[in-house]
Order: C-alpha cells, then structure tokens, then sequence
C-alpha cells in the first residue's frame, strides 16, 4: 500500500545498488533542484552489501523529504523503479540513476516540457539526451550499436533512450508493460501507448565513487532477447483510443424527451 504523506508535486524514484559514497550528495543536489517545492525522494536500494543502507539511514534522519524502500534480494534497476513507482505519491514521477552521473539540476526543464506539452489528454516523457557523455570509449560505442539496433528494429528514434534522467506522469509510468531492463526501451514503450516523447537537452558527468554495475558484453547478451520482446509488445500494441464514461441521462432530459415522443 501506498504510505499516505502530504501531497507532493512530483516524485523523484532512484535505484541504487552499491552506490556507497554517491547517497548524500545527490540527496542534496535533488534537495536543492526542488527547493521551495512539494517533492519527495524515494530511494530503492536494491540489496546492497556496500555501505549504501547506512548512508541511507543517516540521510532519513535529517532529510524529511527523503523515503527509503530496500528490497530483501536483489531485483535489477527496472524492478527497482517499479517498486518506488508503486509507492510514490506525485502525479509526475522523476527517474535518475543512483550514481550522480545525472544532473538533478536537470529535472526543472524535464517537468516543465512535460506540463507544457500535456494538453488535450496528451500523455508525455521527457527524456534526457546527454549532451557530452563522459563514459569510456568502449561504453559509448556499446550505446551507438545499441542505439543503431533500438533505430533500425524498434524505430526508436530517441537519440538517447539509455540516458537515466527522465519526467512522466505516473499514470502513464504505470500502464507500461513491466520486464527486467524495460528502463532501456521507456521511449518505444511511450510511444506504443500513445504517448509523445520529448527529447531534453541534458549534462552527465563521470562517476565520483564506485564502478559500474554493468558489464557491456553482459548488456550486449540481455540486449538482443529484450529487443525481441520489445519488437513483439509493439507488433501486439491495442489501438486503443480515448475512453469516454457514458453517463445516465438525467431525470429532467429524459422527461422532455418522452413528452416530445408523445407528440
Ligand atoms: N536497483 C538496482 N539498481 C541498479 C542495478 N544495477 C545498476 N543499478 C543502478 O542503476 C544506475 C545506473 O547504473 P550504472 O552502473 O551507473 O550504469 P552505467 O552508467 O550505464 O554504467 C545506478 O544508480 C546504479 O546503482 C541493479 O541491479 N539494481
Ligand atoms: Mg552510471
């Protein structure tokens, strides 16, 4: 069940697995891009075994703001999401990787893309493309062979699907089919249901503690089966449009109504 607290504006969702030495300062760097605002910070920690709960612990103590969910085993970054998803209380949920390569000064300009474009019912993403990514050279060749095959087989022309930083409605969020690693395909998922994909200018800055948690050759291997799964959930789409709720006539209508039938 969802905690009840006070109505927040948006919700920022961060999965962190062994992200010792990165809590407390992005903390402070969401803290600051909000300041003035109703937000809350949900922390999923996804099983560590490094310092990362502790540093957690500390942090709920004098971040009012801060809310922490800790799965008992590990579940991989998506099931993590999904899990402070199920739990967040905004109407617009933010996501950004644990390990302060996105900037939450960012964050500002994603929402306020998504409320400008959300109009008539229109369901938006913005989504951050990073403008000099600092990754190894290998890691950015893995994502231009990554982007080639999402372009060529999923249509997704995103320039950066895999960029963590993104803003969307949590209702939208929460239709999306779940799978593991469904946090790489979020533009061609949006996009399958109807919604509109915003592509936000956005910085990246390399890792100040920590390593990884990806292998690429482990990335390649998962990659090519989920890309098979996500070409069948876009051939298999509804086309579903608006839905409207018919309501009763009322009791006034219907009267004039049978009076102008009985004449
Ligand atoms: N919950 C969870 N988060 C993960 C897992 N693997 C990576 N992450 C988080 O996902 C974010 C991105 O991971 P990172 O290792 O920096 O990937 P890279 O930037 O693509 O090399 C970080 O916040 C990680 O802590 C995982 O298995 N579970
Ligand atoms: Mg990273």
């Amino acid at each position: 069940m969802r905690a009840t607290r006070n109505p927040v504006e948006i919700s920022i969702l961060v999965p962190v697995m062994n992200e010792a030495g990165n809590i407390r300062p992005l903390i402070d760097e969401i803290c600051s891009a909000f300041a003035g605002r109703q937000f809350e910070i949900i922390y999923i920690d996804d099983a560590s075994n490094d310092a990362t709960a502790d540093e957690l612990s500390a942090a709920l103590d004098t971040v009012p703001q801060l809310r922490v969910l800790r799965h008992t085993q590990r579940a991989g970054q998506s099931a993590a999401i999904r899990s402070g998803l199920l739990q967040a209380n905004g109407n617009l949920i933010g996501v950004l990787d644990g390990d302060g390569q996105n900037v939450p000064a960012d964050f500002p300009a994603l929402e306020s893309s998504v409320i400008a474009a959300s109009k008539d019912g229109k369901m938006v993403m913005a989504a951050g493309i990073r403008q000099r990514r600092a990754d190894s050279a290998m890691r950015l060749l893995a994502s231009r062979g990554a982007k080639w095959v999402r372009a060529s087989l999923l249509a997704d022309t995103h320039p950066d699907s895999g960029c963590g930083i993104k803003v969307l409605p949590r209702t939208l969020f929460l239709q999306l089919p779940f799978f593991n690693h469904m946090h790489r395909f979020m533009p061609s998922l949006v996009r399958r249901h109807g919604g509109v994909v915003l592509g936000v200018p956005v910085a990246h800055r390399p890792r100040i503690a920590g390593t990884s948690k990806y292998r690429i050759l482990d990335r390649l291997l998962v990659g090519i089966s989920d890309v098979l799964g996500v070409i069948w959930l876009l051939r298999r789409a509804p086309a579903l449009g608006a839905v409207h709720e018919v309501m009763a006539t009322p009791p006034t209508n219907k009267r004039t109504k049978s009076k102008k039938a009985a004449q």
